[in-house]
């Protein structure tokens, strides 16, 4: 890989305090999760490279994560000023962090940098779905005005993150995100089923594996025609759909496909 297909992308994630910036950082960087994170004072840096093989292209992420507390914001500004992409966190079991992201967080990013700063939305903790407050639809049609990335996320449970970073990259290089390669650079026909994967490695013998393999390669092809489904591939690059539901019981979940 040539030093011209490197590229560095300064990512900084925004948003109330307690909507789980630092988790997402954490799972995403070193696959790891604390259920009583410190709150963050001041800021902090972690890196990740991704590898776009499709686009033969790497992608060195450097992410800020920032401190949500009121009295942090000024501190803050610093470090949304010069970032290619700002993540905005919003906890789906708090309204009033998504009315922030709404009324707050958007105005400052994009008075504060240029207009061609990348913005991505993460409605996270979809694990805690039995007690959300902000209807995901409102915030996917709210992503689409604004032109956002939108993705439905959970540090708990690993669910959209690698997913979100990658579409971010896809956004970052120009590219449209592909649904098919994994976190790797592999191409990968189970997608959409990582944790699904996994039970069937444990509970099921290697022929069950490969007939499901076939399954959700076709169900895969379906989706990405289908716009009520698991993912939603309206042509719209900006918007993703995760079935938030499968987020936290795959197992149990079975594929719907319209
Ligand atoms: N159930 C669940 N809990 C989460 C998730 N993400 C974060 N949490 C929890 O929410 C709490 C706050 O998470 P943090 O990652 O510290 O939140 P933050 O946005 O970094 O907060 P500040 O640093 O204060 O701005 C912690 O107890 C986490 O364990 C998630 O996806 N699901
Ligand atoms: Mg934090």
């Amino acid at each position: 890989m040539t030093e011209d297909s490197t590229q560095t992308c300064k990512v900084v994630l925004l948003g109330e305090t307690s909507v789980g910036k630092t988790s997402i950082i954490s799972r995403y960087t070193t696959n790891s999760f604390e259920m009583n994170n410190l709150s963050t004072s001041g800021a902090s840096y972690a890196n990740k490279p991704i590898e776009l093989k499709k686009y033969n292209k790497t992608i060195k992420f450097e992410i800020w994560d920032t401190a949500g507390q009121e009295k942090y914001r000024a501190l803050t500004k610093i470090f949304y000023k010069k970032a290619s992409v700002a993540i905005l966190v919003y906890d789906i079991t708090k309204k009033q962090t998504f009315n922030e992201i709404k009324n707050y967080w958007y105005n400052q990013v994009k008075n504060s940098t240029s207009n061609e700063i990348i913005i991505a939305i993460a409605a996270n903790k979809s694990d805690l779905y039995e007690f959300e407050q902000v209807n995901e639809e409102e915030a996917r049609k709210y992503a689409k005005e604004i032109g956002a990335i939108f993705f439905v996320t959970s540090a708990l449970n690993s669910s959209g993150i690698d997913e979100l970073f990658r579409a971010i990259g896809c956004k970052f290089v120009d590219k449209e995100y592909d649904y098919e390669e994994d976190d790797e650079g592999n191409v990968n026909n189970n997608n959409n089923n990582k944790d699904e994967d996994n039970n069937n490695n444990n509970n099921k013998n290697d022929d069950d594996n490969n007939k499901n393999e076939d399954k959700n390669s076709k169900n895969n092809k379906k989706n990405k025609e289908c716009n009520n489904c698991d993912i939603n591939n309206n042509n719209n690059n900006n918007n993703f759909k995760l079935d938030k539901k499968k987020n936290v019981n795959k197992k149990n979940e079975k594929k719907k496909c319209c």
